[in-house]
């Protein structure tokens, strides 16, 4: 008899998933060799023609500019310890899950539908709400805000984000007493978020993820609508997303179609699918191991137009701990 063990993706080990330098270090060699580009990764290569998914990725991210915004003065460039990361690295690193188990799902992503993207607000709230993406850039006031991201695989990034506030929804809206706790949802349509669902079984889709009303309520906590000026690209989770810079990433679901205001702590997508490898509040904590990342230090990918990081050590709250260590003493 022989069995066929098939590791599904996020059971993958690091050594393997990581190996994304070596990966980019080899093309960038062969590349060098050949004064040609060769298709699945792109890279600026000085001295190289553009090659044509070069081209296909700065298209994505050639999305609308916003209209100029304040940045906000606590999170301007200056007040980050780090570059902010080139946008044609964030743009072509992504985890995006509906469209495939590995970080290059940038051009899969551009299936994702967005026209007339509606946002409903429900559950336990005096004024539910259905927005559409119009009504959210006029009753919000949109600004910028520069944020050290973390991703739980223990790499990160700096990203300048365009949204407002999610106490701004809050007050919309007027969540009852009961509601403690929220819930997002993505957008999901198997025809189209057809990632590694098909090789790898039932995972509890749509994509959900939580928060309490108090962290919510937080001045930190923040929907993106915009990012590097321009209104989100598909792989960033267009039209809204979530963004939490003192969580791991995956706290900050992307493409929001629901928000919902709950009595119980839900369920949510990792939680549910690896609970001991994600855990509900994901707060970033460098004490805290991971099975799989430690989570003392991290690989910054910062200004360079290749995938390149340099290590740092990992902040407690992911450096926000003024902001939010009281919501947990
Ligand atoms: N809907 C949805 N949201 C998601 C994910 C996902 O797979 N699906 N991945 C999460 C993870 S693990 C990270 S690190 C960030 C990545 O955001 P970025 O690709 O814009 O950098 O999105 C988060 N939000
Ligand atoms: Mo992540």
């Amino acid at each position: 008899m022989t069995f066929i063990h098939i590791s599904k993706p996020w059971q993958i080990p690091e050594s393997k998933l990581t190996s994304e330098k070596a990966y980019f270090n080899r093309r960038r060699f062969i590349k060098s060799i050949i004064g040609a580009s060769i298709g699945g990764s792109i890279l600026t290569t000085t001295g190289c023609q553009k090659s044509s998914s070069q081209t296909a990725l700065e298209a994505t991210l050639d999305t609308p500019k916003l209209k100029p915004v304040r940045t906000n003065p606590t999170f301007t460039e200056s007040e980050l310890d780090r570059p902010l990361t080139n946008n044609l690295v964030a743009g072509q690193y992504n985890n995006f899950y509906e469209f495939g188990g590995n970080k290059r799902i940038w051009m899969n992503a551009q299936n994702l539908p967005t026209e007339d993207w509606q946002v409903k607000v429900t559950g336990l709230v005096k004024k539910p709400r259905n927005y559409d993406l119009d009504d959210i850039k006029k009753r919000f006031s949109l600004e910028e805000r520069n944020y050290r991201f973390r991703c739980v695989e223990a790499w990160s990034m700096a990203l300048p984000w365009i949204g407002f506030p999610m106490k701004a929804i809050i007050e919309d809206v007027e969540p009852t007493s009961k509601a403690k706790f929220v819930k997002f949802s993505s957008f999901y349509d198997p025809e189209i978020t057809t990632g590694p669902t098909l090789h790898f079984g039932s995972l509890p889709w749509p994509y959900t993820e939580s928060l309490s009303i108090e962290e919510m309520a937080n001045e930190l906590a923040f929907f993106a609508v915009g990012i590097y000026g321009k209104e989100l690209p598909k792989q960033h989770g267009a039209p809204i997303r979530a963004v939490l810079p003192w969580k791991y990433g995956f706290k900050g679901a992307k493409s929001i179609v629901k928000i919902e205001f709950v009595e119980t702590q839900p369920a949510t997508f990792w939680h549910t699918t690896v609970p001991n490898e994600y855990d509900y509040i994901a707060n970033v904590n460098p004490d805290k191991p991971h099975p799989r990342w430690s989570q003392a230090s991290e690989k910054f990918i910062g200004e360079s137009s290749e995938i390149a990081w340099v290590r740092k050590q990992t902040l407690p709250y992911n450096g926000y701990g003024e902001f939010v260590a009281s919501l947990y003493s």
